[in-house]
């Protein structure tokens, strides 16, 4: 399938630098990984996106996670399926917080990716969401930006609210 990742990073947002680094370790992890995308766009937040392998790119991996805070960016989510190395050896070569996504393949319902990313050695530690989880990755960068970014947070604040809504709609709708 076609996909609107590539080799190359590019931003997207409000034409600012980018603040986020949305990586994966192969453009089949896109399927999954757009969600993170969707969730920043939502919110404003300037990112660029691209395939960095743990395995098959390695020398690009550590050269993409050393700049990665010289080049203005804040966070850096990775997401990686199997043997998902990427984002604990991203967290290993930058000083930013590192939000990992486990994706799930075709065996062992993205267990391997979820158990790769989470069990993390002491002093070297990567966030992680659910499997699939890359909405909620998305999201927590955005939560990690507003600490520091009062338009940020007044967006997130009435997000939360646009959730209790809902959910206080459902259960209108339930009771009707
Ligand atoms: C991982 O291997 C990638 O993150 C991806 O989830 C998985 C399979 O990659 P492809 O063989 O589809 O390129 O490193």
């Amino acid at each position: 399938m076609s996909v609107e990742v590539g080799l190359e990073s590019r931003g997207r947002g409000d034409g600012a630098v980018p603040t986020v680094g949305l990586i994966m370790g192969s453009d089949s992890d896109w399927p999954t990984m757009r969600a993170a995308a969707e969730a920043l766009d939502e919110f404003g937040v300037a990112y660029e996106v691209g395939v960095v392998s743990a395995h098959r790119t390695p020398v690009k991996m550590i050269e993409y996670a050393r700049s990665a805070a010289d080049r203005g960016l804040k966070v850096v989510i990775a997401g990686a399926g199997g043997a998902a190395h990427l984002p604990g050896m991203v967290a290993s070569a930058t000083p930013l917080p590192v939000i990992g996504v486990p994706v799930p393949l075709k065996h062992l319902d993205g267990m391997d990716s979820l158990l790769s990313i989470v069990q993390m050695p002491a002093g070297v530690p990567v966030a992680t969401v659910s499997i699939g989880g890359a909405r909620n990755a998305g999201l927590l960068a955005v939560r990690i930006l507003a600490a520091a970014d009062p338009t940020l947070r007044e967006r997130m604040t009435a997000y939360q609210a646009g959730l209790e809504q809902l959910v206080a709609e459902k259960e209108a709708a339930l009771r009707a």
